[in-house]
């Protein structure tokens, strides 16, 4: 008897239940964060998910959204079949045709633009899904475009690029050799339940925490030591007063500073603008806190500090306050050394498992090159240090056709509500666009506006190549067959590569053969992975990863050194106003005149995460809706207290940029004048408040955590 035969007869003892338990896993929630699975399959139909206890990863462990995998795979908005577009775009009118029909038609339009305009006006864009994306990359770069881009213009490579520019690579929290770890907007029991035993682990042995968070949140409540409640966007002053706090005090290790970091002299000029009462007065912080704060993390080493895809970077100041609290990291001699931040190679879909594959190679030897991207001229920064375009700025040139029109879009579960003024993006589309044909699982709002929509399969109906931490790679096997008529997207992107017979064998020869290719050198092959339904150990693979390879060999910058002042940033040209060093500027910068500030006094923090939901994909899963019926806006006591407003009561939410309805849910976590939601609702969708060039200059990115606006009673509509 198998493993897994014996675990079904110990939980539902008796003879031939027709039931067998196949590993899976899921991916409704981020790339690196893809638990394994037990889904116990009867007749064909998953009827029971459970978390894979032999999974080196979650070991068992499944969070909210985990638990109502087989939910959200049997959701009846499932798309069923390929959809042709019958009424206008937007409405939602569609009738079916088959696969060879639709592969026919897009064929047909993207070449109509290739040859009418160019291949660049194809702008190819996925949304939130990693899993095939070296497919698609590639795909539009064979085709011919430059223009490829994700959802990384609003996440995690804000991140990526801040590190980058400042100390070659991504600097990750070693947790296992810390004293002490500063959880700079760590809530790791929200948006990534498995990263919390690390730090538990850390306290258990007398390590110290320190959490930095706007609200109060099971962080800062089960893990902190120290909490600083600090008053939304304004960390990048925090960390500049902190490092001034740590060279006044003589904390810094000058030893370090002086051997492997660039621009100190630059840099301290700039953190001796920022004195103790000055950043107590811009963070609303106590001077005592932020002292006693700032000792643990410079005097109790080694020290490790938490790195955000976006909370901090969600704001137009966020680029420059990621870079400042990486530059603590240096200062205190914590960069590339144990305990501190060590940075790691990046093995596959945003996932460092200590070996290399041939991802980025497979995904850029066809770059076409040749024409700028979208959002190069506005975010050079972006451009020269990302290989994708950036997203936030398609909307003005699918507007103006500046400097070249973009006709069609090819989109993998691209959701329009993900950037700022959706509405906006929907309209230019609906009347701009040639073509539009979008991929997903379900019939979504962006969906509506497409001419061909086709059907996604999810995660456990299809096989996938993952990397996993600890030097792993899986191979997974569907569990059950493909729904309705869905397919995998991989499989969509290869076979329509045959019909238009692109100038690729590799992507024409299929997924697992593009997969052998790029993990070829690992010493296995796919083949190899797929004789185990569990992740297998890479043979090459060095975890964990080593610290002191960039202060041996010298940093992937410019200066060859850590950068407090960036090289790379002072190669753009001065005219966009970037500043080398890191720099603070007030979150609400381009909106504090005085009539706006008037008539919008809150500030709009959106898409903090809570565990029942992410982004768009939950909130129409019915097992998670009903954790939270309503989309709410979290009001802060007294502010409740003061405008009258009540548990459940109708509220109108509004910006200069538009409004929409919720229900007040008032609490005490947060703090006054901040008021707090979810993203990715379609009967409230919070981004029509953000306004579409309330964006950082250095890496583009909305400020979603950080927004003017204001709220009034309504009566039930
Ligand atoms: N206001 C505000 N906006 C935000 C954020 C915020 O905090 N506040 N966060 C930003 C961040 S960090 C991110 S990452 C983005 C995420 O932004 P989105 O890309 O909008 O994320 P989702 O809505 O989860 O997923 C997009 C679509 O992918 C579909 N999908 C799911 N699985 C598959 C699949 O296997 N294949 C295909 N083809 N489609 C699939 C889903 O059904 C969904 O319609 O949102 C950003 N937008
Ligand atoms: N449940 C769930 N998990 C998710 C996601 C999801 O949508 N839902 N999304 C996934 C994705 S795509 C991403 S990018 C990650 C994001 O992962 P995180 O960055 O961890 O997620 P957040 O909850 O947005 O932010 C962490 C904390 O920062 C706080 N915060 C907000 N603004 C500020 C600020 O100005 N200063 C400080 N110091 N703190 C602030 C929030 O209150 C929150 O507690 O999460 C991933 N995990
Ligand atoms: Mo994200």
């Amino acid at each position: 008897m198998t493993e897994l035969e014996k675990k079904i007869k110990a939980k539902i003892p008796g003879e031939d239940t027709g039931i067998e338990v196949k590993h899976s896993l899921c991916a409704i929630c981020s790339p690196g964060i893809h638990c394994g699975v037990d889904c116990y399959v009867k007749d064909g139909k998953i009827i029971r998910v459970e978390g894979t206890m032999e999974h080196p990863y979650n070991h068992g462990h499944l969070c909210t959204k985990g638990s109502s995998l087989r939910n959200y795979v049997y959701r009846e908005d499932r798309i069923k079949t390929p959809l042709k577009r019958g009424g206008e775009r937007g409405e939602g009118k569609f009738e079916p045709i088959s696969w060879d029909e639709a592969y026919q038609i897009i064929a047909e339009n993207l070449n109509k633009v290739k040859e009418a305009y160019s291949a660049n006006s194809v702008a190819f864009f996925s949304g939130y899904c990693k899993w095939y994306r070296p497919i698609f990359h590639r795909f539009a770069h064979v085709f011919g475009s430059v223009n490829f881009g994700t959802d990384d213009s609003t996440c995690s490579a804000s991140m990526v690029i801040g590190y980058k520019v400042t100390s070659g690579a991504v600097g990750a929290t070693d947790l296992i050799h810390a004293n002490t770890f500063l959880g700079w907007n760590f809530d790791g029991y929200y948006s990534n339940h498995l990263n919390v035993a690390g730090v538990q682990k850390l306290k258990e042995r007398g390590g110290k925490v320190i959490i930095i968070d706007i609200r109060d949140t099971p962080a800062s409540k089960n893990l902190a030591d120290i909490f600083l409640k600090i008053r939304p966007g304004t960390d990048g002053a925090l960390a500049l007063g902190m490092a001034k706090l740590i060279i006044d005090n003589g904390w810094a290790d000058m030893d370090y500073v002086e051997k492997y970091t660039f621009g100190f002299d630059k840099y301290k000029e700039l953190v001796d603008q920022y004195p103790l009462d000055k950043v107590c007065e811009i963070t609303g912080l106590d001077g005592g806190k932020i002292l006693e704060a700032t000792k643990l993390f410079a005097t109790n080493g080694p020290a490790c500090i938490n790195f955000s895809a976006s909370a901090l970077v969600h704001h137009i100041n966020g680029f420059n306050t990621h870079r400042a609290t990486v530059c603590l990291s240096a200062l205190t001699g914590n960069f590339d050394r144990a305990g501190g931040n060590v940075p790691g190679v990046m093995t596959y879909l945003h996932k460092p498992a200590g070996f290399v594959t041939r991802e980025h190679e497979f995904r850029s030897n066809r770059y076409p090159g040749g024409a700028k991207r979208i959002g190069a001229e506005r975010f050079p920064l972006w451009d020269a240090q990302f290989d994708e375009f950036q997203s936030m700025d398609l909307l003005r040139q699918v507007e103006t056709a500046d400097p070249y029109p973009i006709k069609a879009i090819f989109g993998l579960g691209m959701n329009a509500k993900m950037f700022p003024q959706t509405n906006q993006l929907l309209k230019a589309m609906k009347n701009n666009l040639d073509f539009f044909v979008n991929t997903d699982l379900f019939m979504t709002m962006t969906c509506k506006y497409a001419d061909i929509v086709l059907p996604a399969c999810t995660s456990v109906e299809r096989g996938e190549l993952k990397a996993y931490q600890g030097g792993y790679l899986t191979f997974t096997q569907p569990v059950i067959t493909p729904l309705y008529e869905s397919k995998s997207d991989t499989d969509i992107l290869c076979e329509l590569a045959r019909v238009m017979d692109l100038d690729d064998d590799l992507l024409k020869a299929g997924y697992e053969a593009c997969m052998d290719w790029i993990i070829d050198g690992c010493g296995l092959t796919v083949a190899d992975l797929k004789k185990s339904d569990l992740p297998v150990k890479v043979p090459i693979a060095q975890w964990p990863p080593r610290p002191g390879k960039c202060l041996e060999d010298g940093f992937k910058t410019p200066s060859g050194k850590f950068e407090f002042y960036s090289n790379a940033i002072a190669a753009i040209d001065p005219k966009y106003g970037l500043d080398p060093l890191p720099s603070y500027r007030d979150p609400l910068e381009d909106q504090n005149d005085p009539e706006t500030k008037a008539a919008y006094p809150f500030y709009l923090c959106t898409g903090a995460r809570l565990p029942h939901a992410i982004h768009s994909r939950t909130h129409e899963t019915p097992w998670l809706r009903s954790l939270r019926p309503d989309p709410t806006i979290e009001v802060y006591t007294t502010d409740a207290e003061r405008l009258g407003l009540q548990n459940g009561e109708p509220v109108e939410l509004y910006s200069p940029y538009g409004k929409i309805r919720m229900k007040v849910k008032v609490t005490a976590r947060s703090q006054p004048g901040v008021l707090m939601t979810l993203h990715g609702y379609t009967e409230a969708n919070v981004n029509e408040l953000i306004g579409r060039n309330h964006l950082d200059p250095y890496s583009g990115y909305p400020g979603f955590k950080g927004m003017r606006c204001n709220i009034r009673k309504v009566q039930e509509a």
